[in-house]
């Protein structure tokens, strides 16, 4: 794929921050990976909803690689309140790599959170030695607020940042850590030979991430409200958190 980072049409709407974050995903994505198009299933690409009065508009980008089944870029926008990014990396299961995983929800204004991990999906629960090395190198950052994990996030690593930005400086700091993972993740994600004798181990990694993530209740919630329980569902378990067929 040559594209260069495409504009969306709610992009430019987005907190300054969101559209940041989702450039850097993306040209992360074209500088390491050799991207090619992922169909989304019966036009889920760009989706229209109303919430409480308020318009839902959902906007996906996904793409596909050698070693990743899926690339998954969202951008969400409720009414003029609230702005939201959500990003997987799932990988083939023939390639035991973790899960990229980050979302950033924002309102008026202010990010009240943003998370970002390199989620583990090896039986043992821990990340390949390289992907150790490399986090470890890394300088370490504090931030003021960090927030409190719900019941189902046994999922995250050590190096999950979760928190609540506090102004400009700690939103850079969070950024340059997601371009950190990006190239960590895409480096050794291109060093690594398959191992077709684990993909019954990943895939089960994979599904136990994918479980624990669907019960997050106030992404249900928000799609709930705008579209029914039943798209919410199946819009949860087929483009959010999607096992391969
Ligand atoms: N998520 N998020 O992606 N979620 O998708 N998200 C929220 O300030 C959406 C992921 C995660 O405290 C909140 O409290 C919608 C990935 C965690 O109980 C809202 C979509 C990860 C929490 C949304 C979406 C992830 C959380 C509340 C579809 C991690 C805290 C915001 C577009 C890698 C849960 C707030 C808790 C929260 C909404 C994590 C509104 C609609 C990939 C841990």
């Amino acid at each position: 794929m040559t594209s260069s980072t495409p504009s969306t049409s709610i992009r430019t709407q987005q907190h300054p921050f969101i559209q940041k974050l989702a450039t850097c995903i993306e040209e992360s994505w074209q500088q390491y990976l050799d991207l090619a198009p992922y169909l989304l299933p019966e036009d889920l690409g760009y989706v229209e909803g109303r919430l409480e009065g308020e318009k839902l508009v959902i906007e996906n980008r996904c793409y596909q690689t050698p070693q990743f089944r899926k690339l998954h870029l969202e951008l969400a926008r409720v009414g003029n309140s609230l702005d939201i990014l959500h990003c997987v990396m799932f990988p083939r299961p023939e390639y035991a790599l973790p899960m990229f995983g980050a979302d950033l929800v924002g309102g008026r204004g202010q990010i009240s959170m943003a998370i970002a991990d390199l989620s583990p999906t090896s039986s043992d629960h821990t990340l390949p030695v390289g992907y150790q090395l490399e986090l470890r190198s890394l300088p370490t950052i504090t931030f003021s607020q960090t927030r409190t994990f719900p019941q189902w996030a046994d999922i995250f690593s050590e190096f999950c940042v979760f928190i609540r930005p506090e102004n400009e400086t700690e939103e850079t700091q969070f950024l340059d850590r997601i371009r950190e993972y990006l190239r960590i993740h895409c480096q050794q994600a291109i060093a690594t030979p398959p191992t077709p004798e684990r993909v019954e181990e990943i895939l089960a990694g994979q599904h136990h991430y994918c479980t624990q993530q669907q019960q997050n209740d106030k992404t249900r919630r928000v799609l709930e409200k705008a579209f029914g329980e039943a798209w919410a569902e199946r819009y949860m378990s087929t483009i959010l958190f999607d096992l391969p067929s």
